[in-house]
């Protein structure tokens, strides 16, 4: 087991706040306005990231982001000290001050595309960091995502970094959420399946009417060949446009794969069979399908409970574990369906395992979208650059700077507070030095 996967989850920053900035994700549109708990939020994710290691698997974190961006405010034209320039944001343009100051990148699913050194032609791990373009709020993103991912993954003789693809609708790219690896162990070489939501150029226009697709084929065929792919090792399925008006802005909010393993909703691709025919082809191992069928689990009652935007763990032996959010214990046909046709089913599911992630929920973002999945040999993971690998010592001290910094109350009004800016620097200071990063934030550099 030389190659593992390492999950590297988001710590939730300061300013995580409910602005309802999300068009299409239910939860988010559905939250606007609610007071929210940073600190709750971030020492859940750390607890997340804790229980996961303790459990035997390998964990690591990545910063939060700069909020507010006063640097996107000042581009925007208010001026003055960053006391006015919030002020004047605050008075003139509230819901881009709310969109600067979103702690969105807590969703590390979102940060990038990552292709592990055994697929890649060259033998190093390749990352694109999402242009996350079909929202102000995440478009403020890849600037930062790139540099922390440069910082950590420094080694250029392991790791290569390409260009956040050209931020433009054509080339709509939110990552890793609509990207997964499938091989029969995380060492033999993989198959990628790439989930789209809408052909930009041609195609035959079905795409979803009611909420946007934030994925192109055209994106992800780009991420592909940045990576040096072939079509051996790629498939690209258009995800059901129902699905998207039902609120799966994400593939991951429909379906999870590790593995030789795809847990899937029965409407999670518009052509259900072509693309499990077009894996199985390309796979060395037997693929595994779990397939949802509608009956079991309503699209409603998969988008509320968040079921598969859940955690699939390879265990040692063979087995996998499940991490759902604590949602899925709340409605009796998801439970019902993890009891009954997932763990008794014939698949290596094994353990289900509920954690309580409600702050991030609450904004659309369950266990999987807080973690951007990177499988390293023991080589690369003795590569990586500052201190990112949770252990207990890290924990605790990212626990205690949670508690020394954080506020657990924060509403859309506080937002213009300078004081939420100033403390939100001195926080972030203070963990680049804890995480040994250098300097990646604006402010700093
Ligand atoms: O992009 N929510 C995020 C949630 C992202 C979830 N990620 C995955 N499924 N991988 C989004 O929709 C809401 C922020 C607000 O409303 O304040 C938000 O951006």
């Amino acid at each position: 087991m030389s190659v593992r996967e390492v999950n590297f989850d988001g710590l939730v920053g300061p300013t995580h706040n409910y602005s309802g900035l999300a068009h299409g994700n239910v939860a988010s549109m559905s939250h606007e306005g609610l007071v929210a708990n940073p600190r709750e939020a971030a020492l859940q994710g750390l607890e997340k990231m804790k229980s996961l290691m303790d459990a035997g698997y390998v964990q690591g974190v990545l910063p939060p982001q700069q909020r507010p961006d006063l640097g996107a405010l000042r581009d925007l034209g208010f001026a003055g000290s960053d006391a006015q320039v919030l002020a004047r944001a605050a008075d003139e343009a509230p819901q881009v001050l709310r969109a600067v100051c979103s702690a969105s990148s807590m969703w590390t699913a979102n940060a990038a595309t990552v292709t592990p050194s055994v697929d890649a032609p060259d033998g190093r791990a390749h990352f694109t960091p999402a242009n996350l373009q079909s929202s102000f709020h995440r478009y403020l993103e890849p600037a930062t995502t790139g540099r922390v991912l440069a910082s950590i993954f420094a080694d250029e003789a392991r790791f290569a970094h390409h260009p956040v693809l050209p931020a433009t609708p054509a080339f709509s790219d939110e990552g890793a959420a609509n990207h997964t690896r499938l091989a029969g162990d995380h060492g033999e070489p993989g198959v990628h399946l790439y989930v789209y939501g809408r052909q930009a150029f041609g195609g035959d226009g079905i795409a979803p009417r009611r909420y946007p697709a934030r994925q192109t084929l055209e994106a992800s065929q780009a991420v592909a060949r940045q990576h040096g792919l072939s079509d051996a090792q790629t498939v690209f399925a258009q995800q059901h446009p129902e699905a998207i008006d039902a609120g799966v802005f994400h593939n991951d909010v429909i379906a999870v794969g590790n593995g030789p393993v795809l847990l899937y909703h029965e409407v999670a691709f518009r052509d259900e069979q072509g693309t499990l025919d077009a894996l199985r082809e390309r796979m060395a191992s037997p693929l595994i399908p779990v397939r949802v069928p509608v009956e079991a689990v309503s699209l409603d009652d998969a988008v509320a409970s968040y079921l598969f935007n859940s955690q699939l763990l390879s265990n040692p032996d063979g087995t996998m574990t499940l991490v759902v959010p604590g949602e899925c214990q709340e409605r009796e046909a998801v439970w019902r369906c993890l009891q009954d046709h997932l763990l008794a089913g014939h698949n290596p599911i094994s353990e289900v395992v509920v954690k309580d992630v409600k702050q991030s929920m609450r904004n659309g973002g369950g266990p999987a979208c807080l973690r951007l999945r990177v499988a390293l040999s023991e080589a690369e993971r003795a590569a990586l650059s500052g201190r990112v690998l949770l252990d207990d010592a890290l924990h605790g001290e990212l626990v205690a700077w949670v508690e020394r910094h954080y506020r657990d109350r924060l509403a859309p009004a506080d937002l213009a507070d300078p004081a939420l800016a100033s403390e939100t620097l001195a926080a972030l200071d203070e963990l680049t030095g804890l995480l040994r990063l250098g300097s990646v934030y604006p402010f700093q550099r």
